[in-house]
């Protein structure tokens, strides 16, 4: 199929020259190619989204009741179920994730439809008290046109938890994919148009970040922008978005602590732990890429992890590994420039998993990397890495465990592992993050629960009931029937 956008439910191929070629991590070698597109095309996808709310939100879609907005929404969700296999096997392919991790994303990405379609007509303001002879109440009314930005790391769950929220809420959508995972976000926009969508509810331009994924930002027909990726790319897109006095949520990075106190239930927490920082490779917002652990049983629970790290094994997405390839060259010369960096502050590895034999030279294969004892100053420490790489860090007590997962500039997600009640809920008080997991990590991915970060972690939230309301502006309608008090 050529490259192309997909605006107004039509497919707008592209000349060959304006194109990106989309490379398997698995092997290195491009298999496909798509769209670079343009602030011509951005523009042009503004103004089909724009045509189907209208001009006084008297469009087609703007028309479409809330009802209809649900029905649409579960008849995609159903859509996506049935062909989950297919949607698994692409974004594998494009982003390397393995194909155990894509299905689950897809099932999930049906599970935001599912639960966006229900919410649509849940949606309501109310009356409030006021003057005997005025009524006053509030609507909640779609932005209008909100504009996506998508990264790579879980280009489905992303588009399902964002597009679902803003179409369900009443808004048209333009979406931006990633540059290196544009395909399944090009396959949902056709189904969008085949189970119903008016033309220009669900536009889609692909394109590189600083060509297309500007111009989204800085139009000025833009009303709403959801962008998750990096903190530096979040502050461009709100320093263009503020321009035209756009809302923006963040959904930025993280560098997640997974506290395990000594009363814990150890066998419990170890696989979730592992499992916290080898989902996706590593590739994730969410990551618990630092393992704070008493000292009283700091070397023998981390011996028990070391275990576990050295019989991961990375291979391709098709293969039984437990990790896929990193998304991209860019991404696999990040880690390997970290890991160089701990090696050059002296730190030592605890444990290697490794890559399984025979995969494709030019893959990016990481192995997962245990490094123990980590000083809180080390780059480990503080950077992002956004590969497998686990550190841990020992604590005297529970004000040395908070000082430790409060001491960073990100405040995403935080784990706790204790029996104690009390304690529980003095974590849960004073760590300074968008969501505390205890005795859990994640809570399965619940698409119910609102998700998002304090400090350079971001801002607004996605997922849940709440992602729902930022997708929509209040108006405060006050009627006088009658004498004023
Ligand atoms: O992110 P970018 P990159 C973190 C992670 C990773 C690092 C870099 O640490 O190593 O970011 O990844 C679009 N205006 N996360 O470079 O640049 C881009 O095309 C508007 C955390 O891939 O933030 C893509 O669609 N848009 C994270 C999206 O922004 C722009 C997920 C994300 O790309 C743009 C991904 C611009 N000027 C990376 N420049 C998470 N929070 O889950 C780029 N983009």
């Amino acid at each position: 199929m050529p490259a192309h956008h997909f605006i107004a439910n039509t497919r707008l191929p592209v000349s060959d020259a304006l194109t990106i070629p989309v490379i398997d991590p698995a092997d290195g070698q491009a298999f496909d190619r798509i769209a670079r597109g343009s602030p011509d095309d951005i523009d042009r996808a503004v103004q089909a989204a724009q045509a189907a709310m209208g001009a006084q939100f008297d469009g087609p879609w703007a028309m479409t009741c809330a009802r209809d907005r649900g029905r649409l929404l579960a008849a995609w969700g159903r859509a996506v179920l049935a062909e989950a296999d297919e949607l698994a096997r692409l974004e594998a392919r494009d982003t390397g994730k393995t194909l155990r991790t894509a299905r689950n994303d897809v099932t999930a990405l049906a599970r935001y439809f599912e639960y966006y379609a229900g919410a649509c007509d849940k949606l309501h303001g109310e009356t409030l008290p006021y003057d005997t002879g005025t009524l006053v109440m509030t609507v909640r009314e779609p932005h209008g046109v909100t504009g996506h930005i998508i990264p790579w790391n879980y280009p489905v769950q992303i588009f399902g938890r964002s597009v679902g929220a803003s179409l369900a809420a009443g808004n048209a959508c333009v979406v931006k994919p990633a540059e290196d995972a544009s395909l399944s976000t090009l396959y949902l926009a056709e189904m969008a148009a085949r189970v119903g969508f008016p033309p220009g509810a669900l536009n889609v331009v692909t394109g590189y970040g600083h060509e297309a994924g500007a111009a989204l930002s800085a139009h000025p027909g833009v009303r709403h922008i959801s962008f998750t990726g990096s903190t530096a790319t979040g502050q461009q897109v709100a320093a263009a978005a503020a321009r035209h006095h756009c809302p923006v949520v963040l959904e930025l990075g993280g560098k997640s602590p997974q506290i395990v106190f000594e009363d814990a239930d150890l066998d419990a927490a170890l696989p979730v732990v592992v499992n916290a920082i080898i989902q996706n490779s590593g590739q994730t917002c969410s990551a618990g890429s630092r393992l704070l652990v008493h000292e009283s049983i700091h070397d023998a629970f981390v011996e028990r992890v070391a275990e576990r790290f050295r019989a991961l094994r990375a291979g391709p997405p098709a293969s039984d590994a437990d990790l896929g390839p990193l998304v991209n060259r860019k991404q696999y010369e990040r880690v390997r420039g970290l890991l160089d960096a701990a090696r050059d502050e002296g730190l030592a590895e605890a444990a290697r998993g490794r890559i399984l034999d025979g995969v494709p030279p030019d893959g990016y294969y990481q192995e997962a990397v245990l490094f123990r004892d980590v000083p809180a100053g080390s780059v480990l420490a503080r950077e992002e890495i956004f590969g497998p790489v686990l550190i841990t860090q020992a604590f005297r007590d529970e004000a040395h465990a908070l000082a430790l997962a409060n001491a960073t500039d990100y405040g995403l997600v935080a784990g706790v592992w204790t029996r104690d009640g009390a304690r529980q809920l003095r974590m849960a008080r004073h760590l300074r993050c968008g969501q505390v997991f205890i005795n859990n990590y994640g809570a399965g991915g619940g698409v119910e629960l609102p998700f998002g970060g304090v400090k350079s972690s971001g801002h607004g939230r996605e997922k849940g009931f709440e992602a729902l309301l930022g997708f929509t502006a209040l108006k405060t309608v006050a009627i006088r029937y009658g004498q004023q008090a």
